[in-house]
């Protein structure tokens, strides 16, 4: 085993994800990717990060965006396309996700976790979040796919006000999310937030761990093994408000 490399949201930025693994010099067979979910959607090649995600053997989390589309997959699968067109309501870019991709890459997204633990780096990976007053264990799915903030009542809330969860969780485990672009990159003691807006033009970032090495509590060691790749263009304008974020 090498390397185990946690990649921020891709957003169906596939170049980029290229990119990237080119960038950390990934080796096939060797190093381990783990990705925090919101692999599809926003950018422009959705159906080609899946297909890279499973090339190159990717562990991953289900971001909410994932998950908006496989409630739509879900729903066709057991009940036909029509029922789902009707019951599930896609935003015009989830739909060009669902049209683009392949049963078999529905099915990736399907039999991806909430949350990864990989105790070798005493590191858990969930893409939005959880609710520090309770075990990363004991929240449920909508804090996990959607936590931003803790408002002013102690609440878990997907919303931008309030304190970004990610300063309030004290570990013991180190916490490795997405979700949260408009926050940017996020360095507290036990958690380090790495959506850094690729699919709106910023960048892709990656933290690249070496074997069996802990994630650092200390920041500027943690921030040391930080990397990114810019966005090839921007995809995708700021705040298209698009349905869950
Ligand atoms: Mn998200």
């Amino acid at each position: 085993m090498g390397r185990t490399i946690v990649v921020g949201d891709v957003h169906g930025c596939a170049l980029e994800f290229d990119d990237l693994l080119r960038h950390v010099g990934f080796a096939a067979g060797v190093d381990r990717i783990v990705l925090v979910g919101d692999l599809v959607a926003r950018g422009p090649d959705s159906a080609g990060v899946v297909e890279l995600a499973r090339a190159c053997g990717a562990l991953a989390v289900r971001g909410n965006h994932d998950e908006k589309v496989l409630s739509w997959w879900r729903h066709a699968r057991d009940h036909g396309k029509r029922s789902a067109d009707r019951k599930v309501k896609l935003s015009e870019r989830h739909r060009a996700v669902a049209e683009a991709l392949t049963e078999r890459q529905f099915g990736f997204l399907a039999g991806l976790p909430l949350m990864i633990a990989l105790p070798e780096h005493e590191l858990l990976v969930v893409h939005a979040g959880v609710d520090p007053a309770k075990s990363p264990a004991s929240c449920d799915e909508d804090t996990l796919l959607t936590v931003r903030s803790i408002d002013d009542a102690g609440r878990a809330s997907r919303k931008l006000t309030g304190t970004p969860w990610a300063q309030r969780w004290l570990g013991p485990q180190q916490i490795v999310f997405g979700h949260d672009a408009r926050r940017n990159l996020q360095l507290e003691d036990f958690a380090t937030g790495i959506d850094t807006g690729c699919c709106y033009g910023r960048q892709l970032t990656a933290l690249v761990l070496a074997e069996g090495q802990p994630v650092p509590r200390d920041r500027a060691a943690r921030a040391r093994l930080l990397t990114n790749v810019p966005a090839r263009q921007a995809w995708c304008p700021t705040g298209s408000g698009d349905g869950p974020e």
